[in-house]
């Protein structure tokens, strides 16, 4: 049995959640938060981020790691192409999501989502970081209706968690949404990937969890 750690509210957990359901893989769910000491969570995840499995196995953090080994695991459905190319193309998606623009935004968050402050110095430096990783994300994906073209794939389950904070925190921070601004019309790809079964799922879990914070 699998048991999915970390919190609803969390993209990189609902990715790995995602992943779960639309394999139709039997896991349950254990709230764990960011920033823990706890030994316990500390020995499956050391950086304490979250998400993290807890397999027969052991442990496994890193939520790329995680839905990689759940798709060999777990072959079907299949969320990679079977040759080897297409794979590595849905692979290079997911980094550009993930390393190019969701985790550049994420320096904004403090601001954008939890009422902190970001100096006006980082502001512009990932703003100016974002520009380029846009423009080059542009470049790559198909949205074809999905990232990786006419398939839901892995880059979807990345793309349909993170491309709205990349969205949503530019807008608040810069009161300019560039992913829109650089021509990614991505609301109804994210509302096309919303209608799946497994992602009403996550959505509605997520938006319990936060009614439930308040
Ligand atoms: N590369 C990690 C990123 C996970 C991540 O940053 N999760 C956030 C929650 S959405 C977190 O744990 N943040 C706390 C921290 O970075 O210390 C993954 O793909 O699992």
């Amino acid at each position: 049995m699998i048991t999915l750690c970390g919190f609803a509210v969390s993209n990189y957990y609902n990715k790995v959640k995602l992943v779960l359901l639309e394999k139709g893989v039997a896991f349950s769910e254990e709230r764990v938060m960011t920033n823990s000491s706890d030994e316990a969570v500390l020995g499956s995840s050391p950086l304490a981020k979250v998400p993290f499995i807890r397999t027969d196995m052991g442990s496994l953090c890193e939520s790329q790691v995680i839905a990689d080994w759940l798709e060999a695991e777990f072959p079907q459905p299949a969320l990679l192409p079977a040759d080897a190319w297409g794979r590595a193309k849905v692979r290079e998606l997911v980094t550009f999501v993930e390393l190019h623009l969701e985790l550049v935004a994420r320096e904004l968050y403090s601001q954008a989502f939890f009422g902190g402050q970001v100096d006006a110095a980082t502001q512009d430096r990932v703003k100016a970081k974002l520009l380029k990783n846009i423009a080059a994300f542009k470049r790559l994906a198909k949205f074809g209706p999905y990232l990786a073209g006419d398939s839901f794939s892995l880059a979807d389950c990345a793309g349909w968690v993170s491309l709205p904070l990349v969205a949503q925190s530019t807008k608040a921070i810069y009161g300019d949404d560039l992913l829109a601004a650089a021509g990614i019309d991505w609301k109804p790809y994210v509302a096309l990937v919303g209608q799946r079964p497994a992602a009403l799922q996550v959505a509605a879990d997520r938006k319990a969890a936060l009614a439930a914070r308040g």
